[in-house]
């Protein structure tokens, strides 16, 4: 007897449900709702299963299995597929749809009729010959296929079709093919479609960088590590990695290109910058607009050339916009007195588009005339014109000038110079002014004499040569060490003609000259006169020093000893060791939350009193260089991204199995604060019996936390899976660890607040250490934290009855906690006050706390 009628009624619906895009991430090896020809599958016995192939309303075939033979016990019907080539894959997934009719809708075949069939496989290197026996013993099973939906007559005359769909990973293949195999033990089924399929993550851009096609491995948990390669015009800044998991997805992007110069990130490509815009270095920033007066004119620029007029001084950067040299100084003028001549001018209307502003004084004497009277030409001034500031590089607008000769026209350009004056073919932006000196008279002085020397100390006397022409109303003496040439003169004033120079050094040879000033102003200098001051007596000199030294350190001791006494007796002392000690103490308090310490340990620091998180991070934890990492595999999920396992490998040291937590890209910054957080309280501590942390990636991305490894990872799942396998003192001798950590933590002033089993992690020698997981979890873990009335999260059935109630945490507050998790480990991981809802849990602490 067979169903086949009342299935080929439902062909045309099949058509519909089973036409599946499929998924990026699988290459199909077989599908038999594409195979246009023939499928030629065998069937053993012949009269086994049915192949039945309909035609759909567009002419392609519909292939289909049956079998139904219900009635007849002791069945034993294959239906073999065609050889399958393996290609790249590893690990292959069969996907079966089908229907399975329930025993029950059918009459009179209870103890014949089944509801599952089996499936099976062989690897081969390439098809059998047709003329091979089938063996089923040649095959291997990959399981027994039950259907979550059965249907029954009902269904079938509401036209209701539950197709069931199963996926079974099939492998590892490691010959170049296989055959899959179906065993019927007498069910009624209709086998719609066979879909075999690898996954693969599919070749993709990321961060710049391409990504070829690949591969999983076959062993599920581990992770391939591929190396991308840079888009066109992209160059690397880390190596581009990413892991391809076994489900073909992608995970832990690492590394990245950046857009080389010229060019610019746009839809994961780097697109060269439009004409009139620039990029000037490799990096993950936009193409700029030209700066102001610049200009590109081609595809890709790396810089913006000036435009005719304007330029770049040599340390302009290239972001900076074109400037040109400034306009003439403005409003120059020119004022004298007696002794100076002062220039003071504006700035120039137009400073080119620059700062940098600066003043030349360019001088010329002009006119004036001869000994024959005629007008002298223009010519340099004398060098010995003084010039305050100075004459070049001016950033003020007003010059003094000094030492003017007497009835000279002097010329003073002015020249307003900036960063680019002088490049190119630009005229000079100057301003003049002429000036001319009254006439004082020649020098009156002639020959100047010393009178007397002593050792810091010159007298000095001299005559006019000449009646003045007007009267006399004093001299200035002008005097220098000959041997410093000028760089320093001084100068002194008198009435008389005659003169004591004080303040000089012995043996030193000195320069005089002097001039007389009259009302209508100076005369010309005197020339210049030699003298020599008396040379020291090396005796005097040497008894001085000597004096002095002693002088200096009798006073100094009978200081000290005064102002001890002085402090002794007024009490001083004692005040000032107090106040020391009670800043050491408050220094002390700021650091720990209210608990005094045991003398000896160091206390923990709140990473929050740092106002820079990386700041406290810099203190507590290493830096550890990115390519020492090498990540092996994905072991779970964190509140900002995967935590994976992997080796640490520092050159000179040996290899360690390391945890590493990331921080996912695109994190806010208090996301990043939090995750640091967590590296710069862990780096604090350093006991067997608390989770190490090794290190922190906080210089490139994505940022990582790197802690030790435990091979047996959290104790609650790992006593759930060994139910009484340890003996009491195994079991003591963890809670032993704990106890020894949470010692610890306490004594560094550190509560934990969240002890519970979960967060003991265990290494491959049963020690167990404390860690604090926080939001991190095995993916499909529901956690355990439950809110308060004021909105924080509470882990109420470890947390203390105070803790609770007020949130009064405390190192107390934690030994309450361990008391639970001493119930956890005695019981194998059972949970705690079992399935007791959080409600009951609070309300019999109610109870509790009104009875105390
Ligand atoms: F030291 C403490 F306890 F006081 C303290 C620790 C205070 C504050 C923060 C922390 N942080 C902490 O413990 N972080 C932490 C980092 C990595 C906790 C656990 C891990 N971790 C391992 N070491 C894991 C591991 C694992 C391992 N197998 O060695 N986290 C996982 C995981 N496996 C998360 C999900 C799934 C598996």
């Amino acid at each position: 007897m067979s169903s086949r009628g009342k299935y080929c009624v439902f062909l045309f619906l099949l058509k519909s449900i089973l036409s599946d895009p499929g998924t990026s991430n699988q290459v199909v090896l077989l599908d038999t709702t594409t195979v246009l020809g023939e499928l030629d599958w065998k069937t053993y016995p012949v009269n086994g299963w049915d192949a039945i192939t309909e035609m759909d309303e567009q002419n392609r075939p519909i292939h289909t299995f049956q079998v139904c033979h219900v009635m007849e016990p002791n069945q034993n019907n294959w239906l073999r597929s065609g050889w399958i080539q393996r290609q790249a894959a590893q690990r292959v997934y069969v996907e079966l749809r089908f229907t399975l009719r329930d025993c029950n809708s059918i009459p009179w075949v209870s103890g014949t009729c089944k509801e599952t069939f089996n499936l099976f496989y062989l690897q081969t290197d390439g098809p059998l010959p047709d003329s091979t026996r089938f063996r089923p013993t040649d095959y291997a099973k990959v399981d027994t296929i039950a259907a979550d939906e059965s249907f029954t007559q009902t269904d079938l005359g509401d036209r209701v079709l539950r197709l069931n769909t199963e996926v079974r990973e099939v492998g590892p293949i490691t010959q170049k093919g296989f055959y899959l195999a179906f065993q019927d033990v007498g069910a009624c089924i209709a086998l719609v479609s066979v879909k075999v399929f690898y996954k693969r993550c599919p070749s993709t851009l990321r961060n710049l960088a391409a990504f070829p096609e690949t591969v999983p491995q076959m062993d599920s948990s581990s992770l391939v590590e591929v190396r991308g390669s840079c888009v066109e015009n992209a160059e690397e800044r880390d190596t581009p990695k990413l892991y391809c998991g076994a489900d073909g997805d992608w995970l832990v992007p690492l590394g990245r290109c950046v857009c080389s110069i010229g060019h610019e990130e746009m839809d994961g490509y780097c697109q060269a910058c439009k004409p009139g815009s620039f990029k000037a270095y490799a990096g993950n920033t936009k193409c700029s607009k030209c700066p102001l007066h610049s200009s590109s004119h081609d595809q890709a620029a790396t810089i913006c050339h000036c435009d005719k007029g304007f330029y770049r001084a040599l340390k302009d950067p290239t972001t900076m916009a074109c400037t040109r040299p400034p306009s003439a100084p403005r409003n120059l003028v020119s004022l004298i007195n007696d002794t100076a001549l002062f220039l003071q001018w504006m700035p120039p209307s137009d400073t080119g588009g620059r700062k940098d502003i600066t003043y030349n004084i360019l001088c010329q004497r002009c006119g004036g005339s001869d000994s024959s009277g005629a007008v002298t030409q223009c010519e340099p001034c004398e060098p010995d014109l003084h010039f305050i500031p100075r004459p070049l590089g001016i950033t003020g607008t007003s010059v003094a000038i000094l030492d003017f000769a007497m009835l000279a026209s002097y010329t003073f350009h002015v020249e307003a110079v900036n960063g680019v004056s002088g490049l190119g073919m630009t005229a000079r932006s100057l301003a003049n002014v002429t000036v001319t000196t009254h006439q004082a008279g020649p020098a009156l002085v002639g020959v100047v004499r010393k009178d007397w020397a002593s050792q810091n100390s010159i007298a000095l006397s001299w005559s006019e040569v000449e009646k003045p022409p007007s009267d006399i109303v004093d001299y200035e003496v002008k005097y220098y060490e000959k041997e410093q040439e000028q760089l320093s003169y001084s100068s002194t004033r008198t009435k008389a003609p005659s003169v004591v120079v004080t303040g000089l050094r012995p043996s030193t040879v000195y320069v005089f000259h002097v001039r007389a000033r009259t009302a209508a102003g100076y005369t010309a200098y005197s020339p210049n006169f030699e003298f020599t001051t008396a040379a020291e007596d090396p005796d005097i000199a040497d008894q001085g020093q000597v004096l002095v030294v002693v002088t200096a350190s009798v006073g100094g001791f009978s200081l000290l000893v005064i102002l001890t006494l002085f402090l002794l007796i007024t009490g001083r002392c004692q005040g000032y060791i107090k106040a020391r000690m009670k800043s050491e103490e408050k220094r002390r308090t700021r650091f720990h939350s209210g608990h005094v310490p045991f003398s000896g340990i160091k206390t923990y620091v709140d990473p929050d009193t740092y106002e820079d998180p990386t700041q406290a991070v810099e203190e507590f934890a290493k830096e550890i260089n990115p390519s020492y990492i090498c990540i092996e595999r994905v072991i779970g999920a964190g509140e900002f991204g995967e935590v994976c396992s992997g080796r640490l490998r520092v050159p000179g040291r040996m290899d360690i199995s390391v945890a590493i937590k990331t921080l996912k890209g695109g994190y806010m910054d208090q996301q990043r604060r939090d995750f640091l957080r967590e590296a710069s309280i862990m780096g604090q501590f350093n006991n067997p019996n608390i989770i190490r942390l090794e290190g922190v990636v906080t210089k490139s991305r994505p940022i990582m936390i790197v802690v030790e490894y435990m091979e047996n990872g959290a104790l609650d799942s790992f006593l759930r899976a060994r139910d009484g396998q340890f003996t009491v003192l195994q079991l003591v001798g963890m809670l032993r660890g704990i106890a020894v950590g949470m010692t610890y933590l306490s004594e560094m002033g550190y509560v934990h607040r969240d002890l519970a089993a979960r967060n003991i992690l265990v290494d491959e020698s049963l020690v167990c250490k404390v860690s604090d997981f926080g939001m991190s979890r095995v993916l499909e873990d529901d956690t355990e934290a439950a809110y308060t009335a004021t909105g924080g999260k509470i882990p109420i059935r470890w947390t203390a009855p105070e803790a609770i109630a007020y949130g009064k945490f405390s190192s107390a507050s934690d030994v309450w906690s361990y008391g639970i998790v001493m119930w956890e480990v005695m019981s194998y991981g059972e949970r705690p006050y079992w399935e007791m809802s959080n409600q009951d849990k609070a309300i019999v602490y109610q109870h509790q706390w009104a009875v105390l």
